[in-house]
This record gives C-alpha cells, structure tokens and sequence, in this order.
C-alpha cells in the first residue's frame, strides 16, 4: 500500500511540473484529489486493510494529499501571475485610437418649450398643477359654461372613450377642477396634452396646452393684457410683435385671442400665416362670472383671468419649423437640428 501511494505521488508531481496553464491545473486535481480523484480513491480502499495498519496508511496518504496540495497552490498563484502578464501585454489599450461615436439624445423641443414657458410662469409666481387627459363631459365643456347642445363644441370635436368620458380637447378643464380644490387668491398653470379630431400643417390631433387662472379680488382686463404681453416677450423677445384679437369662449367674457409675429415670414405675410403676418398662439379672457358660481366662488367679490398657451405651436414658431406633424414624427435627424 505504501509502495502504492509512493507511486502515484511521483507520478503525480511528474505531471504537475509540467502544467502551463490553469485549465490544465484544474483538471489536474480533479484528476487526483477531486472526489473522485486517485488519493481519495486510496482512502475509500482503506477499508480493506487490517484495521490496526488504518491510522498508519492514513496519515501516510493525507500527507502526500497535502503536499500534493500545497504544491498546487503555489503552482495555481505562479500561473494567475503569468495569465495577468500575458493580458497586460497583450490587452494593452491604444489611447491613440479615435474614440467611437455615441449617439446622444437631448430634450424633445415641446419638452424645452413647455418647459420654458412654465419656468416663465414659475418665475411670474404661478404654481403647477397636473390633470387628468380622460375628463368627464361636465369639466371638459358642462361646468365651462358649454352645454350639450352648445355650438362651442363643434369646434373641438375630440375623442369620445364613453357618452360621458373624452379624451380632453382643452386644459380649461383645470380650472375648474383647480377652482373647486382651492380657495382664492389662486395663480396656477397645467400643462398637459389635450386631444382634437383636427389636421393640418398648425393643427395636430393630439397637442398640448399650458393653462394658466388667476382669482383673485380686482382683477381686470389690464392684468390679462399686461402679464400675456410680458410672458410674450419674455418668450420671443422685446422685438415681437402682440395682437389681441377679440373672440369668444363661453368661459370667458370678454375673450380674446393673441397672436404674435408669424416666425416664417417675420410680419410680411406668407402661406403659412395666410397672409396675416401673424401666427395664433392662445386663447384668453376673463373668466365668465358662471364659472366663477359653478364652482363656488363669489363673482361679486372676486374675478379671474385665463389663458391657455398651444405649446406645439409655440415650438414651431420658436423654431421656424414648417409644419406641427413634424414635432411628432419622430425623425431623428430633424429633432438633432433643434439645439
Ligand atoms: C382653447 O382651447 C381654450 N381652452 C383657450 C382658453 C383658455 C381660452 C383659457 C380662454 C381662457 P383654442 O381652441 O383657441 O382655445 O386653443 C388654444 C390654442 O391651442 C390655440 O391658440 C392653438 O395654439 C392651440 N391649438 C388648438 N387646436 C390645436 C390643434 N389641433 N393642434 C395644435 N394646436 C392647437
């Protein structure tokens, strides 16, 4: 048995001498003190040795296993060491070499528009309020002072989910909804998209719109006309020119709508303007005094303000874009133009 263990140990270190590489080490041991290795084989065999020569042969064969072992384990570290030679050079990295292009994307330019004109209005003391883009009939149109059979509707005919759910056609819907949460003094703004069965080179069937209400005691038509025209320039710069056209929305009385310089033609009149020079951005006007009472707040003492910004056109008049299907198409190589 003693000759047996001498045996298959120098058989064993023969081998292991010449080992090169790791996975070769690995198999090794398997080979040889793994569970089914050739040592353990010899201590399973010791069953079949007087039990008096056990503790002898034993001792024996553990020895050899761990020297074998330590003989491993020094092997294993000297051929680590020589992998990790062999990757430094030969993984060296050429700082030399051109870098590859990375693609890198940047915020859509409704997202900089909207965000711009928001900053503007946080910046004028306004507070931002979010709202849902599936209303009810009765804070889309009924409690903003258009019933059922109002002609109002038709001009934004929208998306019906039920008789009594649309996906919005206006942020207006806010107003209410902030007027029936808070109490006056109240100065908010809610951005968000709004919903149209419209299209053409300045409308889009889904958009979006930034409204913005102020209730408060004495607010009139100067206020209105004083902070859109400030919010404008703010925006387009000193330069541009601010049309207040008379209009009408049932919620507001009286109501406007404000244009400002067409950004194709500058002012001079173009296709795309219609000829007009000017480009339409939003509707306004003093909230209707119904409104004010469909949601509990005393129109004898109090009055309001409101506006509601077209963002997408704020962005292709921003950026001289031509037409609005473009902000939503997706090209890449047009979105990469606008810095
Ligand atoms: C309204 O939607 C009113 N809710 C605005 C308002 C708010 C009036 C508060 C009074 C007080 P109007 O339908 O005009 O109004 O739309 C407002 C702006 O949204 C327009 O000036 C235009 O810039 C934009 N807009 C309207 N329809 C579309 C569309 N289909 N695609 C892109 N922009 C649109």
């Amino acid at each position: 048995m003693e000759e047996k263990v001498k045996l298959l140990e120098t058989e064993a270190l023969k081998e292991l001498v010449k080992i090169e590489d790791l996975k070769t080490l690995a198999d090794f041991k398997v080979k040889y003190i793994g569970k089914q290795g050739q040592f353990t084989a010899l201590l399973r065999g010791m069953k079949e040795i007087p039990a008096e020569d056990r503790p002898k042969f034993g001792a024996i064969i553990n020895s050899v296993r761990e020297r074998l072992e330590n003989i491993i384990e020094e092997t294993e570290e000297k051929l680590n060491l020589k992998e990790l030679e062999r990757k430094l050079t030969e993984e060296k990295i050429d700082i030399t070499e051109p870098a590859k292009n990375t693609e890198r994307g940047q915020i859509h330019p409704l997202n900089k528009v909207m965000n711009k004109l928001m900053e503007a209005c946080v910046e004028m003391g306004f507070t931002v309020v979010d709202g849902p883009e599936i209303e009810t009939d009765y804070y889309n149109f009924e409690a903003l002072n258009i019933p059922k059979d109002h002609p109002a509707r038709d001009m934004q005919d929208s998306f019906y989910i039920t008789q009594n759910l649309i996906m919005r056609s206006q942020t207006s819907a806010m107003q209410i909804r902030a007027m029936e949460a808070m109490k006056p003094p109240i100065k908010i703004v809610s951005p968000g998209r709004t919903y149209r069965a419209d299209s053409d080179a300045t409308h889009s069937p889904v958009f979006h719109q930034l409204e913005g209400l102020v209730v408060d005691e004495n607010i009139s038509m100067i206020d209105l006309k004083a902070l859109l025209t400030k919010l404008l320039k703010m925006l387009f710069g000193e330069n541009t020119q601010i049309r207040f056209r008379p209009s009408f929305f049932p919620f507001t009385e009286p109501s406007v709508e404000v244009d400002a310089t067409c950004p194709m033609c500058g002012g001079k009149g173009c296709p795309r303007c219609k000829g007009s020079g000017f480009m339409e951005l939003l509707g306004a006007g003093m909230v209707n005094p119904k409104v004010l009472e469909n949601c509990g707040i005393d129109s004898k003492k109090y009055s309001g303000l409101a506006f509601g910004f077209g963002v997408d056109r704020f962005a292709i008049t921003e950026y001289k874009v031509p037409s609005i299907r473009m902000m939503f198409e997706n090209d890449i190589k047009f979105l990469s133009q606008i810095k």
